[in-house]
């Protein structure tokens, strides 16, 4: 009886919010050193590694089946937004167009200016993650990550690798900019995996 009365109020993002992080409608922009500026048609996305080497132009990626995406964005930095709209390729989609090789297990990504973050390949090849070239229905802004990024929902942000260049699958993990620089090796943020031990 008790509990009926004093159960907390329920509020529509019970659940969505990840320890630690608190809510923001702004769209703040994260980026370590420079802006790297890209045109579409300079563009080009690289497959390496253990992986049957392969580029991909502007053209040639926006031939990809696009679809729609809705996802909550959590930053390590503890802003989260909700609902964040996006449009591009699945990571799932992308990998039937490459061939990786059985042995790989992770996947550095590579991008413009040199950052780089590391991913389990499990991780990756998931079916919410994409490659986004718009975001609200408009082109990506530069400072977003244009002409193209990852978008990793279910870890911290900073694997959602921004001015996208690259793919390297690995045997063996490597780490990327972050994760060299005491962040945790694989950030998912309902276990709060902020920073390495
Ligand atoms: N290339 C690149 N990608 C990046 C970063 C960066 O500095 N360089 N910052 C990361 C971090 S820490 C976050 S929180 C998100 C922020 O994305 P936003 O600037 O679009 O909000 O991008 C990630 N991807
Ligand atoms: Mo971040």
């Amino acid at each position: 009886m008790l509990g009926k009365f004093f159960k907390k109020p329920r509020n529509e993002n019970d659940g969505r919010v990840p320890p630690g992080q608190y809510l923001t409608n702004g769209f703040p922009v994260m980026t370590y050193g420079r802006t790297p500026k890209i045109e579409r048609e300079d563009w080009r996305l690289k497959v390496h590694g253990l992986a049957q080497e392969k580029e991909f132009t502007w053209e040639q990626f926006m031939a990809l089946p696009m679809n729609n995406f809705t996802i909550d964005f959590h930053c390590v930095t503890r802003w989260s937004k909700l609902d964040v709209q996006w449009t591009g390729v699945k990571v799932t989609d992308f990998l039937n167009e490459i061939q990786i090789d059985p042995k790989a297990q992770h996947v550095m990504a590579h991008c413009y200016g040199g950052y780089t973050t590391n991913i389990p390949l499990n991780d990756f090849a998931r079916p919410e993650n994409f490659f986004a070239y718009l975001q609200a229905g408009e082109p990506l802004a530069q400072d977003h990550g244009g002409p193209l990024r990852l978008v990793i929902p279910h870890l911290y942000a900073w694997k959602s690798a921004k001015w996208l260049s690259g793919l390297e699958f690995l045997e063996t993990e490597k780490l990327g900019f972050w994760e060299l620089n005491g962040y945790h090796r694989r950030g998912e943020p309902f276990a709060e995996e902020r920073y390495s031990n």
